[in-house]
């Protein structure tokens, strides 16, 4: 018999005869994003889409012997949570939670749409003592006001309530903003969604679509997340792939006759539509596109070196754009390397990128800058954009992508592709399949591959069609810097 390693992830909600929402929902999810689904059943829930006609509880003994039939056969990689409707099936959970490590994911569906509370005061006292447990929490503004007694009415009191929920032990928070009018204004084109964890915060954006097949919306998002991270998705990705496939599942929703009906995730999101824009705060993203790298030339072959002297070596061979990555000088004497390369780029009319140092290429016109996510807070964005510089940003990952398509920057850089020893990185390389992957993604950015290609590996990389090939070592420390360029520009020309 053939072995795979599909991940499991187990639901454990309530059913919903309607098939709309709840478990229904929950598998349509899972499934589309490649793993298995176990369901657990907490609720055999009778409900259509006007009224809940009954929330009929399973007991203790129903839902343990669940997580008894599963836990040696089909171990889970994460559990998603759903409706727990009683103090029993919160002490089923929590007895099983004992011996679990892996990732647990709570949606608290706490409140109907209608506003109602459908747990017990009980309930929800002992719903708290859960969180401790959490990977993350994914509570809509209703739930967060219940579960903290806050009132969540604009940005600020979303990220005290959220903070209020992180201090009671979950590791992360993910606020939904989605269809209501207290975090995104009717004026707004997206709506927005808070994250916060112990490492960071962020807004999620995403553009609001006209539907009313959004039946299941919640289930779908937090059941999407837990695949994510069955699939060893860090939660920053895993967010922004549950967001994707959310967004997918809107736009291919369907009614049933005259009644509204679910959301349909399809599969593994891959649409640049789909990929929401993270900022630092709830306003809707308004910033103008950088402008582009000269559309009728691709960037090409892109040497990056830490001396002005280079791009007098690798200039004259061909080389159209290069970054100057200056690690070791400060002061008057990093300025000088930086008015020199400016100077010696505009003899030749090259594209030089300025690494970093982004006030400085300012100040001296450099054409562009180069920054990876680290320096994205620091820098002045709006400050480079509005001097005219082109800019280039570092990903690794769906967050960083997500992050850096929100400041839409004249250029996208993924690495690194194999393994370099010229950078410190905590990044597994990414391959050639995973860079054909993100130009897929986001085609309508020029990506630069980086990250210790070669002379033998440079063919390979040119055949992905890749607008740009960056490298340090490879020539930097070659025997004959010069030869090796020559020959990857032949290699490149068309
Ligand atoms: N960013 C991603 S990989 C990398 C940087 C700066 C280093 C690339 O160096 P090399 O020597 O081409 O592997
Ligand atoms: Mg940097």
């Amino acid at each position: 018999m053939a072995v795979t390693n599909k991940p499991i992830v187990w639901s454990v909600a309530g059913s919903d005869c309607s098939g709309l929402a709840g478990q229904a929902a929950d598998i349509r999810a899972i499934e589309a994003l490649g793993a298995h689904p176990g369901s657990i059943t907490t609720a055999v829930t009778a409900q259509n889409n006007e009224t809940v006609v009954a929330v009929n509880e399973l007991t203790y003994d129903q839902i343990a012997s669940q997580f008894q039939a599963l836990k040696e056969s089909f171990p889970a990689r994460a559990i998603k949570v759903g409706l727990l409707p009683s103090t029993q099936s919160i002490k089923a959970l929590m007895e099983y939670l004992k011996e679990y490590q892996e990732a647990l994911v709570l949606d608290p569906v706490m409140v109907s749409t209608s506003g109602k509370s459908l747990v017990s005061e009980d309930t929800l006292v002992s719903y708290r003592e859960l969180l401790s447990k959490a990977s993350l929490i994914t509570p809509n503004l209703p739930e967060l006001e219940l579960l903290t007694g806050l009132t969540v009415n604009d940005e600020e009191s979303v990220k005290r309530a959220a903070n209020h929920l992180l201090q009671q032990g979950v590791k992360a928070v993910l606020v939904k903003g989605g269809h209501t009018e207290q975090l995104s204004g009717s004026e707004d084109k997206y709506l927005h969604d808070y994250f916060i964890s112990q490492q960071q915060e962020f807004w999620l954006h995403s553009p609001k679509q006209k539907t009313d097949n959004t039946r299941g919306t919640g289930c779908v998002l937090a059941s999407a997340i837990s695949a994510a991270l069955a699939h060893s998705y860090s939660l920053e990705d895993s967010v922004i792939i549950g967001k994707m496939l959310l967004s997918q599942g809107l736009r291919h929703g369907y009614a049933l006759g005259r009644q509204k009906g679910p959301l349909k995730p399809l599969s593994w999101p891959d649409e640049a539509r789909d990929v929401p824009l993270i900022t630092a705060n709830s306003l809707d993203p308004n910033g103008e596109a950088f402008p582009p790298c000269s559309e009728d030339k691709a960037l090409g072959l892109y040497p990056v070196v830490d001396r002005a002297e280079w791009l007098q070596r690798l200039l004259p061979l061909g080389v159209s754009t290069i970054q100057l990555r200056v690690k070791d000088l400060e002061g008057e004497a990093l300025e000088q390397e930086i008015v020199e390369a400016i100077s010696i780029a505009r003899q030749y009319d090259a594209r030089l990128f300025i690494n970093d140092y982004w006030q400085l290429a300012i100040k001296h016109g450099a054409y562009g800058v180069h920054l990876g996510q680290e320096d994205i807070v620091d820098a002045d964005i709006a400050a480079i954009r509005q001097a005219g510089l082109r800019l280039g940003l570092s990903t690794h990952c769906y967050y960083e992508v997500a992050r850096a398509h929100a400041i839409r920057p004249s250029y996208l850089a993924c690495g690194p592709v194999y393994h370099t020893d010229s950078k410190d990185m905590p990044w597994i390389p990414h391959g050639i399949e995973n860079l054909k992957k993100w130009m897929r993604l986001l085609p309508h950015y020029p990506w630069v591959a980086i990250g210790g290609i070669n002379l033998e590996r440079f063919d390979e990389v040119a055949q992905t069609g890749v607008s740009s090939i960056a490298m340090i070592s490879a020539i930097t420390r070659a025997d004959d810097p010069e030869a090796v360029t020559r020959q990857m520009l032949e290699q490149l020309a068309p």
